[in-house]
C-alpha cells in the first residue's frame, strides 16, 4: 500500500524528534434503533492508512534516540461471530501485513500502549478540535503515575491537522487518477439526467432526475454521493442549498443540478443547468452565456503562481459587467465592484478546494502573515470553479429574469502552466445541451 506508507513517512519526518502523533477514524453513528448511517471513515485517517474499518487508531512515533520511527495501527480484533453478521474484519495481524504497518494491536490495548509511548515523549500531536480530551487525560494520568520511576509526560500538545491538511491539499498521482474517474462518472450522471429530461419533458419531478444521478453513480462503483444532490427547478434554483428535490417541474423551467459522486474516498462536485424542455428561452440563454463567460474568465486565472482568489475576482468582474449590460444593475462597473452590488445576484465564492472532502481541507490564505494574503496556486492543488447568477423577484429587476438561477461548476487540478479539467465530459455549452436533449 505504497501511497499510504509514503504519506506516513512524510508526516513522521515533519514531527519533532521523540514525539508521538495519534489520529483515530470516524465513529459509527446510529440512525435509529438497530440501524446506522452508512459508515464513512475519517478522511485524514484514511489518507494515512488506506484502512476503512471503524474503531481504528493510527499512532505514529517519531524516531527517538536509537529507536526508529514507527507506524502502529490499533483496530478491531477478529470476531468470527460478528463477522457472520457484519462481514470480514482484518484483525491486527492481517491489517499489519496488508497495509504495511510496523505493528498492529487490538484497539482495546490503546490506552495501555499510549501510557508507555508517551512516557518521556517530547510532544503529543492530535486533532485538538475533535474532542478526545478525556482519553488524553487518561494517558497523561497514566504517565504521571510512573513519575517516581523517572518518567515524564510530554510537555507539549500540538494540533495535528495543519500538518496533514497541507499534505492533503496537494494531490499525488494516485489521488489525481481517482478524482479523474470520479469526475467522469459524475459527468455521465449529469448527461443521463439531461437525457431523461429530454425524453420526458415538463411534468417530471425533481426526484426523478435525482434517481437518474444515483443510478449512474452506483452502477459505476461510486460508493455514495459526495454530498446531498441539489436538483432545483424553477424558483428553487435561487435557493442555494435547496435539496428537498420534490417539486414537479413546469414547462419553461430551468433545472439546476449540483451533484457529484464519491469514489474510493474522493469527491467530485459538478453543477449543470439546463431547460427541462430542451430549449433555452432568450432570457435564460442570455444569463447562461454570461455565467459561462464568467467561468472562462476564472479558468484563465488558474495556473501556478496566480493567487487562489484571482479566479473569483475574474469571474465577478465578468458577471458584474454582464449584470449592467442586461439591466439587472445600473451604474459604473468599478462602483458595482467596490460596493459589491453584484452580491444581490451572486453571493457565493467561485470555488473551494476539493479532494477527500468535497470542501477539502487546506488554507486559502497565508495565515502566518499579518495581512493574510491569498495563497498562490501550485501544481497538485485541486479546486472547483463555480460561478452562478440567481435572480429573485425584486423592484427594478426586469421581470423576464425573475426566478432564474444558474450555476456552472467544474473541478480542476492545477498543473504546470495551467490546469487539468477533471469534469470535461458533461455537456456545457447551450449547443451541447440542446443537442443532447433533442
Ligand atoms: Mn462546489
Amino acid at each position: 500500500m505504497k501511497p499510504y506508507s509514503d504519506r506516513r513517512a512524510r508526516l513522521l519526518a515533519m514531527l519533532e524528534p521523540g514525539s508521538v502523533a495519534v489520529i483515530g477514524t470516524a465513529p459509527e453513528v446510529a440512525r435509529n434503533a438497530d440501524t446506522e448511517y452508512p459508515y464513512r471513515h475519517d478522511s485524514s485517517f484514511y489518507y494515512l492508512t488506506g484502512f476503512a474499518e471503524p474503531e481504528a487508531v493510527l499512532v505514529l512515533a517519531a524516531a527517538r534516540g536509537a529507536s526508529p520511527a514507527q507506524a502502529i495501527l490499533f483496530c478491531r480484533e477478529k470476531h468470527p461471530e460478528s463477522e457472520i453478521w457484519d462481514g470480514y474484519r482484518y484483525g491486527p495481524d492481517a491489517a499489519r501485513a496488508a497495509f504495511g504497518f510496523d505493528a498492529a494491536y487490538p484497539v482495546g490495548a490503546l490506552d495501555e500502549h499510549m501510557v508507555r509511548q508517551l512516557s518521556n515523549a517530547s510532544a503529543l500531536y492530535a486533532p485538538l478540535a475533535r474532542g478526545g480530551e478525556a482519553q488524553q487525560r487518561r494517558w497523561f494520568d497514566g504517565v504521571r503515575k510512573l513519575a517516581r520511576g523517572g518518567t515524564s509526560a510530554p510537555p507539549v500538545l500540538r494540533d495535528l491537522p495543519p500538518l496533514v491538511d497541507d499534505m492533503r491539499l496537494f494531490k499525488d498521482d494516485h489521488e489525481s487518477a481517482v478524482m479523474l474517474r470520479a469526475g467522469a462518472i459524475s459527468c455521465g450522471a449529469h448527461a443521463r439526467a439531461m437525457r431523461f429530461a429530454g425524453q420526458h419533458g415538463a411534468g417530471i419531478h425533481e426526484y426523478e432526475l435525482e434517481a437518474e444521478l444515483l443510478h449512474e453513480f452506483r452502477r459505476h462503483g461510486a460508493q455514495y454521493p459526495a454530498y446531498t444532490p441539489i436538483v432545483a427547478s424553477g424558483p428553487n434554483a435561487c435557493v442555494l442549498h435547496y435539496n428537498a428535490n420534490n417539486r414537479r417541474i413546469q414547462d419553461g423551467d430551468l433545472v439546476l443540478i449540483d451533484a457529484g459522486c464519491e469514489l474510493d474516498g474522493y469527491a467530485s462536485d459538478i453543477t449543470r443547468t439546463f431547460p427541462v424542455n430542451g430549449r433555452f428561452s432568450a432570457a435564460q440563454r442570455a444569463l447562461y452565456e454570461l455565467v459561462l463567460a464568467a467561468q472562462q474568465a476564472a479558468f484563465d486565472a488558474i495556473r501556478p503562481g496566480r493567487k487562489y482568489h484571482d479566479a473569483h475576482d475574474a469571474a465577478v468582474r465578468v458577471l458584474a459587467q454582464g449584470m449592467l449590460d442586461l439591466g439587472l444593475l445600473q451604474g459604473a462597473l468599478e462602483d458595482v465592484l467596490a460596493e459589491k452590488r453584484y452580491a444581490q445576484f451572486y453571493m457565493h465564492g467561485t470555488g473551494h478546494w476539493i479532494g477527500m472532502d468535497v470542501h477539502d481541507v487546506g488554507l486559502y490564505r497565508d495565515t502566518a502573515r499579518e495581512d493574510k494574503p491569498s495563497r498562490l496556486l501550485q501544481p497538485g492543488m485541486a479546486m472547483t470553479v463555480e460561478p452562478g447568477i440567481y435572480v429573485r423577484p425584486a423592484g427594478g429587476v426586469p421581470e423576464k429574469y425573475w426566478n432564474i438561477g444558474i450555476r456552472i461548476e467544474d473541478d480542476v487540478i492545477v498543473r504546470e502552466g495551467g490546469f487539468q479539467l477533471l469534469t470535461g465530459g458533461a455537456p456545457k455549452t447551450v449547443a451541447e445541451i440542446e443537442a443532447l436533449m433533442k
